[in-house]
């Protein structure tokens, strides 16, 4: 019995083994990420570049597609067992169905393989069939990258930096007077503890509605199965000194390094670590709309999340990748199609301009980046509109909240991106002279021809950037 079982798990072992290597050896496989903070613009993105390479006919920026080496595409069940499988398919139904509405947030991780049979490009083309390569896409929230940050830091360090940053924040007052007048020393008490964690996560819910971005620890937020789990129940306290044992302080400081090593860990090493291709998503034109203050925000909270592209910095981080990294970065502001095109190219330039430091910092990492402007998922036309004997370069949509249909001109954004990031990094209150405004638009009503996916913008030179060169 058990020797036979013991042959087994070796064959077993082999074989897994060895479909790896033919894998790896015959069929290249692509892991692209797809990251952002909430509501930038994942799962639209995910679902129109599916839903766009299954059917190609509005990918001509795809070169590979331009050659016509592409010979199908198609989804196929996805190597990971346990992680859940985006929902492409309603998610389309949602964007692209007779009711055309936007798709739910998504709280978690989620995974999709799309795999191609295509031929290769140059001399090789004509000798050598068609090869399969997968796509594997992996959506998860830009967020939990935040927390690399906490690996390095102890309950202790981390409370104190915290509670200075929020320190003059109106959401976290109530939170800050409980956490001033506990009794560190006294006996650890799970109510004391769920009120404390509980007052902490409702400041980061509003925090995040009021446009800050360093909303960590992330899962607080995004608890998925989590919530209400110790790892979940403690909250930043003004410490100093160690602790005792079976003191609040002890526990709150066990449950910080617990959260660090069974959720952040894990995430890093079962997720992150196995990506190849990286695309960032940014909602530049919203933070740009809500002011100087969340655009700064938004700055320093990507510059934080790129951080753990550049390995280097943090040691837990570099041992466990070994050497791999991602071999391209795209940073993509979303939601372009609320902007008339004459406009995009200085939204392309507050993006590189946002993401400037970050970038500088992965090329000397050794990764390829990129910034463009895109719409996942075209809502708007465009149109000029006299304005007082000026023309206005608009775009005309469906407004979300009245169904009604509007042609909107969202403000002139500077040719210069420091006139936006520098007073930003000042600290000013408001824009100067100019005011950005910003519309909700329905997903609009569609009718595609066979072989054309949902319109887009951009979507087939973010596709080049991303996985153009393995096809
Ligand atoms: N006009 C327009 N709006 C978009 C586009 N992509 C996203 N949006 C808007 O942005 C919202 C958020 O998009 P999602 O794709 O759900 O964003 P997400 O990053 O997955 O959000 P979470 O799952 O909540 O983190 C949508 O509900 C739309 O209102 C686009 O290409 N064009
Ligand atoms: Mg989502």
């Amino acid at each position: 019995m058990v020797i036979s079982s013991l042959a087994d798990s070796l064959v077993r072992g082999v074989e897994t083994v060895g479909d790896r290597v033919s894998e790896t050896l015959f069929e290249p496989v692509i892991r692209l990420g797809v990251t952002g903070l909430a509501r930038s613009g994942k799962t639209v993105f995910i679902t129109s570049l599916v839903a766009n390479l299954l059917d190609r006919g509005r990918m001509t920026g795809l070169v590979a597609q331009q050659e016509g080496r592409i010979n199908a595409a198609y989804l196929q069940p996805q190597p990971d067992d346990t992680v859940p499988r985006f929902d492409f398919e309603s998610h389309l139904s949602d964007l692209t169905g007779p009711e055309p509405h936007w798709p739910d947030s998504t709280r978690a991780v989620s995974e999709l393989r799309l795999s191609f049979k295509a031929r290769p490009a140059g001399l090789l083309s004509g000798l050598q069939g068609p090869r399969k390569i997968h796509l594997d896409i992996v959506d998860y929230p830009g967020e939990w990258l935040l927390d690399l940050a906490l690996l390095e830091k102890s309950y202790e360090e981390w409370s104190h930096e915290t509670l200075e940053r929020i320190e003059r924040r109106p959401q976290a007052a109530e939170f800050l007077a409980q956490a001033k007048a506990v009794d560190l020393a006294g006996p650890h008490e799970e109510p004391t503890a769920q009120a404390l964690a509980g007052l902490f996560t409702t400041y980061l819910n509003a925090a995040r509605e009021a446009g800050f971005y360093d909303c960590t620890p992330g899962r607080f937020i995004l608890p998925g199965d989590l919530a209400g789990s110790p790892v979940l129940t403690f909250a930043p306290l003004p410490v100093s000194g160690p602790s005792r044992r079976r003191t609040l302080q002890r526990e709150m400081e066990r449950r910080y390094e617990a959260y660090k090593s069974q959720v952040v860990k894990p995430f890093f090493r079962d997720h992150f670590a196995r990506i190849d291709r990286q695309v960032v998503l940014v909602d530049a034109l919203g933070a740009i709309h809500k002011g100087p203050q969340a655009v700064e925000d938004m700055r320093r909270a990507m510059a934080d999340i790129l951080s753990a592209f550049r390995p280097g910095r943090n040691a837990w981080l570099s041992q466990m990748l070994l050497g791999k990294r991602v071999e391209r970065i795209l940073f993509a502001a979303t939601k372009a199609d609320h902007l008339h095109h004459l406009q995009h190219p200085r939204l392309t330039a507050i993006m590189e301009a946002l993401t400037r430091e970050a970038r500088d910092r992965a090329k000397f990492a050794g990764a390829e980046t990129a910034a463009l402007s895109l719409a996942a998922l075209r809502a708007t036309t465009e149109e000029m509109r006299s304005h007082d004997g000026v023309e206005l370069p608009c775009v005309r949509g469906t407004l979300l909240e009245s169904g009604k249909k509007a042609a909107f001109y969202p403000g002139d954004l500077p040719e210069d991106p420091a006139h936006l990031l520098t007073p930003a990094r000042n600290g000013a209150e408001g824009w100067l002279g100019e005011d950005y405004g910003f519309m909700a638009f329905a997903p609009a009503k569609l009718t595609l021809r066979p072989g054309d996916g949902p319109p887009h913008i951009r979507l087939d030179r973010a596709a080049q950037f991303l996985i153009g060169d393995r096809l």
